[in-house]
Formats: C-alpha cells, structure tokens, sequence
C-alpha cells in the first residue's frame, strides 16, 4: 500500500430540548478543539442554507404550513443532501461538532404523533454518530431561559413529549450531561468525552450507518 491514509475525523453531534444550550456549547467545544490543532467544523441541522433548509425555516417561524409529514421528510432530505460531504470530510480527517441530527427529526416529529418506527425509517443509511453527547434539562427550566416562545415548537407540554422520545432513541453512542450545570462545567465534561472519542476515532473505530 502506496497510499497514506489520514486518521478519520469523529461524528460529535449535540442535542437536547429547546434551550438546552446545545449551540452555545457547540461554539465553544469547536473553538476548543481547533485550539489543540485539530480539523474540526461546526455544522447545524436544519441547515437552513439550502433550498430544502430555507422551506423548513419559513415553517418553523410559521410563514408557511406544511403537512406534518411532509415537514419531517425535508428534515430527513435536508441531512440527506449533506452525507456526501459529511462523509467525505470525516474519511479526510475533519471532526465534525453537528448542532442536531436525526435524534431532533424523530423526537420532534414523533411528539407531534407521528409513529415514531415511521420516524425512524428515512434516517436509516445516514451517517451514525460516534457520540451523541445530551444536555439533559427538565422542560421547565428550559423554559426559563432567554429566547423561548418565539417558533412552532417551543411550548411546554410539547417540549415534554419531545424528552420522552429522545429518552426512547438512547443508545450505546450517548453520554448524558447534566444541562442544568454552570455553563463553564458542561463546557469542561463535553471536551472529556469528545476528546476520548476523538481518539477512539483515529484508531480505527469504523464508520458505520444509522441506525445500526
Ligand atoms: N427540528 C425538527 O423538528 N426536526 C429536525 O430534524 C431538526 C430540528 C434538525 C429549530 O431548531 C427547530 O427545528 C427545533 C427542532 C426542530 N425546535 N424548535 N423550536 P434550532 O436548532 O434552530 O433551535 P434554536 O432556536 O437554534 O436553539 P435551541 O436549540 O432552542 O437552543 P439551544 O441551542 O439548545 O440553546 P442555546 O441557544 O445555546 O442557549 C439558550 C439560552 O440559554 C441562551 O440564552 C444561553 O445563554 C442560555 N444558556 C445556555 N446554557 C446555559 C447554562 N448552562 N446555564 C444557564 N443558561 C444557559
Ligand atoms: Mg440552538
């Protein structure tokens, strides 16, 4: 073998309920990493760059309706457009810190009453995390934090389905984190854990699919 292969780069994704603080610390866990020297990228779903991601942004601020189907289909198709690249960037060596994934598309969608196997199934085939790290915080103290109430989905007793569904979509890949810590000591555990999954990562821990 005359090629060089590059260690592969880690699928970090973050979720949690509305306010959680999933995109605070996202920033502030890539900044980090990019200071040890790594090659990481923040990316965001809905992405709401794209075509597909510009319909889901005019839905959630309630400039247009969608059937509840159809909305869950443009979440699925608008992760679906970013595999190529996501893959390509991880197989070169670029870790990627994802501000939600599939876990939101199915809880979300799913606390609406949607049947949550029907949920699952066009996720299948994407890429599979290799960490999904979970800011746990109870809906009501979610609720207190600046900026709640403005899009479709901010409403309390929704927000409580939406926590038994992701509670439903646990697996081996998660590391619940206690959202309600000081900013500064999530901060602190989620550079642990993402750190050791890095390095899991360049040892030749394989990429596999959703949801496998
Ligand atoms: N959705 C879906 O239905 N299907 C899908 O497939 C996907 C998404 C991907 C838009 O998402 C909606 O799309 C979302 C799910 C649905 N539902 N809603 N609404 P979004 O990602 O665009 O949502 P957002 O509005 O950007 O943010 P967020 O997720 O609601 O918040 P967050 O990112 O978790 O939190 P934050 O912005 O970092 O922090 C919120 C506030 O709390 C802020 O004032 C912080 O300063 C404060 N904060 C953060 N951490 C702490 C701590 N530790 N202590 C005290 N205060 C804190
Ligand atoms: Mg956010």
């Amino acid at each position: 073998e005359s090629k060089t292969s590059v260690a592969r780069g880690s699928l970090i994704i973050l979720e949690g309920l509305d306010r959680s603080g999933k995109s605070s610390q996202c920033a502030k866990l890539v900044s980090y990493l990019q200071g040890k020297g790594l090659s990481v990228e923040a990316w965001r779903f809905p992405d709401r760059t794209t075509v597909i991601g510009q319909m889901i942004s005019s839905y959630l601020s309630n400039e247009s309706h969608l059937d509840d189907k159809v909305i869950h289909l443009l979440f699925s198709a608008n992760r679906w457009e970013k595999r190529a690249l996501m893959e390509s960037k991880l197989t070169s060596g670029t870790t990627l810190i994802v501000d939600r994934y599939s876990y939101s598309g199915v809880a979300f969608s799913a606390a609406k009453g949607l049947d949550f196997q029907w949920c699952k199934a066009p996720e299948e085939g994407l890429i599979a995390p290799d960490l999904v790290l979970y800011l746990d915080i109870p809906p009501e103290k979610a609720a207190e934090r600046g900026g709640y109430g403005t899009e479709r989905y901010e409403k309390l007793e929704f927000q409580k389905k939406v926590a038994e569904h992701y509670y439903a979509l646990r697996d081996s890949s998660w590391e619940v984190v206690d959202g309600c810590l000081k900013m500064e000591s999530v901060e602190e555990q989620l550079r642990e854990i993402a750190m050791n999954c890095i390095s899991k990562c360049q040892n030749g821990k394989p990429l596999v699919n959703l949801w496998s």
